[in-house]
């Protein structure tokens, strides 16, 4: 919905979902303390549904302190539900934190110490359970202390055998209860660990082929973790699509190979984030959205932000996200960018490159694609890609 600014307000309509760790996070970093205070979590749901999001995510200690006594629990949850139901917010993924305690220093699933990796499951049970509760549909394993510093202090083999046993271990856990959840593995390569173990999507991909419960698992790919490795987020979400895989997703801003920015979405790689967009809404086979889900922000409001910040910061995270979704519809629809696209050949690069039925002994029997071919001809074919892009840039400037 469009203002008499120009600038699209979000609604309900739109899914957009906020981690309470993202607008609740009080910018303590590594170098200094706190700028903000706490916020209490039932303040940024009624906030966050003041600005038109549809839902909140959280790790179990976003909500209930950590070690906090069964009746606190029962009451901070209960006092939650109740914010929940005034507002209508939903919370559609919930997750656990398996990084923050001094317990989880050497990491959870894969901790060296096996005492720590029991413990983690049962932190992982319980929060299942209240994400059952709660409605939600994804689960997501962020596994940001599964890694190493040193080489030597960590057998990767043992460590991955350990974390497929504790994934395959959960979700047997969710069938047998029969709750309608599904797991999403977020990548990232570094930070807070030197090495973390399943660096990007790639890798959680491949290594969720070899679980026991692969069908109900899948990627949760954040936009900067995949820049964090210099690789190009839009085809990690592809692959993810491709791959029948995309669960969820960390939408953010990072600007190239560093630590983990989580800026507003679209305030790094501006360019990138219109394809993703343009990917998740236009991407389907024959158009339409390639990606159903909650749009989730996980973000941090910049620690230089006060309150006001905060809230201008998470409202920045949607308006981007509908500008860039106006800039790629205009995109899609201009007949200039169309003809572009049939002249770049990207349109027909969905064609099977066999006809149908065709076998390689009849390939290899038509002289056209080898015996007749032309290369040095066909060669010189120009694709047009520079000005297919130019055109793309033009719509992301509002130039057309
Ligand atoms: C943590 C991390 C995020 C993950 C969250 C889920 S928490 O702040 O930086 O990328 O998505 O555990
Ligand atoms: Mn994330
Ligand atoms: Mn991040």
């Amino acid at each position: 919905m469009a203002t008499t600014t120009g600038i699209p307000q979000p609604s309900r309509s739109d899914r957009f979902t906020f981690g309470l760790w993202t607008v609740g996070w009080s910018a303590r970093d590594t170098f200094g303390d706190a700028t903000r205070d706490p916020l209490d979590p039932v303040l940024s749901v009624h906030r966050l549904a003041d600005l038109g999001a549809y839902g909140v995510t959280f790790h179990d200690d976003d909500l209930v302190p950590f070690g906090a006594s069964a009746p606190e629990r029962d009451s901070i949850i209960a006092r939650f539900k109740n914010a929940l139901d005034e507002t209508g917010l939903v919370v559609p993924m919930m997750t656990t934190n398996l990084f923050t305690h001094p317990v989880f220093k050497d990491g959870g699933f894969t901790s060296n110490d096996r005492d720590v990796r029991r413990y983690a499951l049962r932190k992982v049970v319980r929060n299942i359970d209240l994400a059952a509760e709660l409605g939600a549909k994804t689960y997501v394993f962020w596994g940001g202390r599964e890694g190493s510093e040193y080489d030597g202090a960590k057998d990767i083999r043992a460590a991955l055998d350990r974390y497929r046993e504790a994934i395959d271990t959960l979700a047997a856990y969710v069938v047998e209860r029969g709750y309608d959840l599904r797991f999403a593995i977020e990548p990232k390569p570094n930070e807070p660990r030197g090495d973390i173990l399943l660096p990007t999507v790639g890798h959680a991909l491949a290594f969720i082929a070899g679980l026991e419960h692969a069908d109900m698992v899948g990627v949760n790919p954040e936009v900067g973790h995949e820049q964090m490795a210099g690789l190009n987020y839009v085809h990690g979400v592809a692959q993810a699509l491709w791959a029948g895989k995309l669960f969820h997703l960390d939408l953010n801003g990072q600007r190239s190979i560093k630590f983990d920015q989580d800026l507003v979405f679209g305030h790094g790689d501006l360019a990138n984030a219109f394809f993703l967009v343009d990917l998740l809404e236009h991407g389907a086979p024959g158009g339409g959205p390639a990606y159903l889900g909650p749009r989730h922000f996980d973000y941090k409001p910049s620690r230089t932000e006060d309150a006001d910040g905060v809230w201008a910061s998470a409202a920045a995270n949607m308006r981007m996200y509908l500008l860039l979704k106006e800039r790629a519809d205009r995109y899609r629809a201009d007949p200039e960018v169309q003809e572009a696209m049939v002249q770049a050949g990207v349109t027909t690069l969905g064609t099977p490159t066999l006809a149908p039925g065709e076998t390689l002994q009849e390939l290899l029997a038509d002289r056209s694609t080898f015996e007749d071919f032309e290369p040095d001809k066909i060669g010189e074919r120009g694709y047009g890609f520079v000005s297919l892009h130019q055109l793309a840039i033009e719509h992301l400037l509002g130039a057309r």
